[in-house]
């Protein structure tokens, strides 16, 4: 079974073997599709027509199916790999493990955002960014550059307290669980961490930096904390709902899970803490 770990609980092993995945995905042109899916519901997503990735009830499970899928990519080359999550509410500078050059490497210089120590950084020639929104070919971060903290944990405590999942419109306008914790209204948990990193991840090609999928994972692991606080609230919509995925309707670009079906992350991993 699967186990996702804090990324701050990782020993060098786990970290090499991790990265060593991750740079096997890329040289087999295996990471790039995952970019671009990503870009491409980015792009679609929009608040008043068809919407499943992103600004919709279903951002969650379908980042949850979309980490599945990555994830089940890294243990085909290395079954030891799991996706750990980044809680950036107590790793939340700069100069956190995460971003030391035996793991993501560390925040870009100043004249044009160029990470440049790590296994990610262009100047090893190992990953370089091909599914671009500009012509700029290395990865970019400027952490914390915007100026705006990172959540803290009272903020992230805000938002677990929500009971409802998700509220008409159902887009980035609705109040809510989901869409507080997506960050398009309120205090900002997930977008505003996207921001704090910068580069690529600031943009609708945020997989090109491999902190997405430590983000996302933490993401995932508020939305379990979430059901846990609130057992007798579940998915919305029910059924019926226009340009949304109702509770059980299939996803894009899958067309073989629904929200129902994700529900339960426990069917397929579990976390080092409860
Ligand atoms: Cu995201």
């Amino acid at each position: 079974m699967t186990v996702r770990k804090n990324q701050a609980d990782l020993t060098a092993d786990e970290k090499r073997r991790l990265v060593a995945a991750f740079l096997e995905l890329k040289r087999a042109g295996r990471y790039d599709a995952f970019v671009t899916t990503h870009n491409a519901f980015i792009l679609s997503d929009t608040d008043t027509s068809e919407r499943v990735g992103h600004r919709s009830p279903s951002f969650l499970p379908w980042h949850r199916r979309f980490l599945l899928e990555f994830e089940r990519a890294l243990q085909a080359v290395d079954a030891s790999v799991a996706l750990p999550y980044w809680d950036w509410t107590t790793d939340r500078t700069a100069r956190s493990a995460l971003w030391a050059p035996d793991f993501l490497g560390g925040t870009g210089r100043a004249v044009d955002g160029r990470v440049m120590e790590g296994p990610f950084a262009a100047a090893a020639g190992d990953w370089p960014i091909s599914v671009r929104v500009d012509a700029r070919t290395y990865l970019r971060r400027s952490l914390g550059g915007n100026g705006r903290p990172l959540p803290t944990g009272a903020e992230v405590e805000s938002v677990l307290a929500m009971s409802t999942y998700d509220m008409a419109p159902w887009n980035s306008a609705s109040d809510g669980f989901r869409n507080h914790l997506e960050g398009w209204r309120g205090v900002n948990l997930h977008n505003r961490v996207h921001v704090w990193v910068g580069g690529q991840m600031a943009t609708g090609v945020s997989p090109n930096d491999p902190v997405f999928w430590l983000h996302h994972a933490y993401i995932d692991k508020l939305w379990a904390e979430w059901q846990r606080r609130h057992p007798d609230s579940g998915y919305l919509p029910a059924a019926g709902t226009p340009d949304v995925i109702d509770r059980d309707e299939s996803m894009k670009p899958w067309n073989d899970t629904t929200p129902a079906d994700l529900l339960d992350h426990t069917a397929h991993y579990t976390f080092d803490t409860a």
